[in-house]
C-alpha cells in the first residue's frame, strides 16, 4: 500500500485535513462546490439538518441532508489553483486512512457538481441561462502536471482548437477534457443547456475583457466564439470546470460542473444581482444529485 508522509499530506493536530479543516468522517459522499464562500449558506438553508460546519480562509463546508441525502457543501473560492487543493484533499479524506497513511484498500467514489456563475458567449447562452460544462477547455495549464493527462483529454479537439486560435507558444498547453456524462444527464433534464467552457486563469486578460491595459491577441474572443469542432461550439467562460472535470476524472470520482450566467459577454449585458435567482439552480442540483 502507498505511504504518503507528513510533508505531502498535511494533517492538522485534530485530525482534518491541511486547508479544508474537515475530518475523514465528516464529508458525504455527495459533495457541492461553489465558489463563493457566501453561496455556501444558501446552498445549507435548504438542508433539513446541519451535522457539520467549518471554516478555513476562502473554504467554507457544511455537511448535512436534504431530503433524507447526505450532502456535503463547500466554497473553493475563485480558480483552478484552488481546486486542485480541494479535489486532492477530498480525494485524500475519501481515499487515504488518515491513522495509517496509507491508500486504502477500498476505493471510495465521490459525486462532485460544482454550481458556479459564468459569461455567456453565444446567442442562446443569455444572462440567467443554466449551463452544464459537458465539456471544459482548460486555459489554466493544471492537469499538464499529471501523469494521465492525454489519455485523459481530447487531443484531437485539443489540435483544432489551438489551430484555429492562432494559439501563442507563450500561453500553456489548453487541455480539453469531458464532464462525468451519467452525472449531466441526472442534473440536465432538458432545462439547461450543454456547452463547451474555457476555464480562464483570471476574469479580465484571460476572457478578452480589456480594461486599461490592451490585450495580447484583441481578436481571443471573436475567435473562441466562432470555433466550431464536430458539432460544438464553445458556450461561456468560467474558472474553475477544467480542474474540476480533469482531477476527478485521473482519480475516478464523478464530477461536472454547471453556471448560471450572469454576464453576456456578446451582447454586453450582465446581471449582478443575480444572488437570489441562482438558489433555482441550487434546488435543482440538490433534488437531482
Ligand atoms: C469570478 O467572478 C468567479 O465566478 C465564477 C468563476 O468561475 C469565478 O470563480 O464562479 P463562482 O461564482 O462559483 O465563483
Ligand atoms: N464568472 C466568470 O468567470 N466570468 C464571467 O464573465 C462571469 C462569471
Amino acid at each position: 500500500m502507498r505511504y504518503f508522509a507528513e510533508s505531502e499530506l498535511i494533517i492538522n493536530p485534530d485530525g482534518s485535513v491541511f486547508h479544508l479543516h474537515v475530518k475523514p468522517g465528516q464529508l458525504a459522499d455527495k459533495v457541492i462546490l461553489v465558489g463563493d464562500p457566501g453561496r455556501v449558506a444558501t446552498v445549507a438553508a435548504h438542508f433539513d439538518n446541519k451535522e457539520f460546519e467549518v471554516e478555513s480562509r476562502e473554504f467554507r463546508t457544511i455537511t448535512g441532508t436534504y431530503k433524507g441525502k447526505r450532502i456535503t457543501v463547500l466554497s473553493t473560492g475563485i480558480g483552478c489553483d484552488n481546486i486542485d487543493i480541494v479535489v486532492n484533499e477530498l480525494d485524500a479524506l475519501a481515499n487515504i486512512d488518515f491513522n495509517t497513511r496509507e491508500e486504502k484498500k477500498e476505493f471510495r467514489s465521490l459525486e462532485l457538481v460544482r454550481i458556479g456563475t459564468c459569461g455567456g458567449l453565444q446567442p442562446n447562452t443569455p444572462v440567467g441561462t443554466f449551463i452544464c460544462s459537458q465539456k471544459s477547455i482548460g486555459f489554466d495549464g493544471l492537469l499538464n502536471f499529471y501523469a494521465g493527462r492525454n489519455e485523459a483529454c481530447d487531443l484531437a479537439f485539443e489540435e483544432a482548437f489551438k489551430k484555429h486560435m492562432n494559439w501563442s507558444p507563450l500561453l500553456c498547453a489548453p487541455y480539453v477534457i469531458d464532464a462525468n456524462a451519467e452525472l449531466i444527464a441526472r442534473i440536465n433534464q432538458g432545462d439547461m443547456v450543454n456547452g463547451v467552457t474555457i476555464a480562464a486563469g483570471g476574469f479580465f486578460g484571460p476572457q478578452g475583457r480589456e480594461l486599461r491595459v490592451p490585450l495580447a491577441d484583441p481578436k481571443q474572443n471573436e475567435k473562441i466564439e466562432s470555433f466550431e469542432y464536430n458539432g460544438y461550439k464553445i458556450t461561456n467562460f468560467e474558472m474553475e470546470s477544467s480542474a474540476l472535470a480533469g482531477l476527478s476524472k485521473l482519480m475516478g470520482h464523478k464530477a461536472m460542473t454547471v453556471c448560471m450566467v450572469i454576464a453576456n459577454r456578446l451582447i454586453k449585458e450582465a446581471n449582478p444581482n443575480y444572488k437570489n435567482s441562482i438558489d433555482t439552480l441550487i434546488k435543482t442540483v440538490l433534488d437531482r444529485i
